[in-house]
């Protein structure tokens, strides 16, 4: 080899390319998949895989009957009582966050103008099953509340069961999650 040929490699050594990874918005997003999937890895075991709402505390005697029918069937869920007309940042935040905390299907209770499954159905793609309810001052048998959960805009869907039959909406959701 000459000598201007050593130099030459020599020099060439110093050049070698950088190791370059992804470009950076990639890598920023690779990073929040992998923080997302640590996080859903993160959930305990016992989680709830089913959120019962409801509008009122008074709505609790007739939605307790979808935790009952759930528990027989060995699934777990958490109960919330939160307006959509009284608290509807709650309700938003809450719907955002149900499909990052492991909740797979969303049953909602409400009576009178009952919006409260609409509402969750706007801020999620989770399945959601409305429950019309009766209360004090329902018209019609809770023909308000059955309107009010049934004729939702067309690309926002609401599962609606019947008129306070919790109870069925506990087992349309074991059926959606198959068990
Ligand atoms: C709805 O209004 C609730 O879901 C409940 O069925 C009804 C009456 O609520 P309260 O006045 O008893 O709190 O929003």
């Amino acid at each position: 080899m000459s000598a201007g040929a050593d130099v030459n490699a020599q020099a060439g050594e110093g050049l070698a390319p950088e190791p370059v990874g992804p470009p950076e918005p990639i890598a920023e997003a690779e990073e929040v998949l992998a923080e997302a999937a640590e996080a859903i890895d993160e959930l305990e075991a016992d989680a709830p895989r089913v959120a019962i709402l409801m509008g009122s505390k008074s709505d609790l005697p007739a939605m307790e009957r979808a935790e009952t029918a759930l528990t027989e069937r060995g699934i777990r869920s958490e109960t919330r009582v939160m307006s959509a007309h009284r608290e509807p940042d709650t309700v938003a935040d809450y719907a955002k966050n149900a499909r990052l905390r492991g909740i797979k299907v969303i049953i909602a209770g409400a009576g009178l103008s009952a919006a409260l499954p609409g509402v969750v159905a706007a801020h999620t793609d989770l399945p959601v099953i409305g429950v019309p309810l009766t209360s004090r001052t329902s018209v019609a048998g809770g023909l308000d509340a059955l309107l009010s959960i049934s004729q939702m805009p067309p690309g926002v869907p609401v599962g609606c069961v019947g008129v306070d039959n919790a109870r069925n909406a506990a087992v349309l959701a074991a059926r959606i999650l198959s068990i």
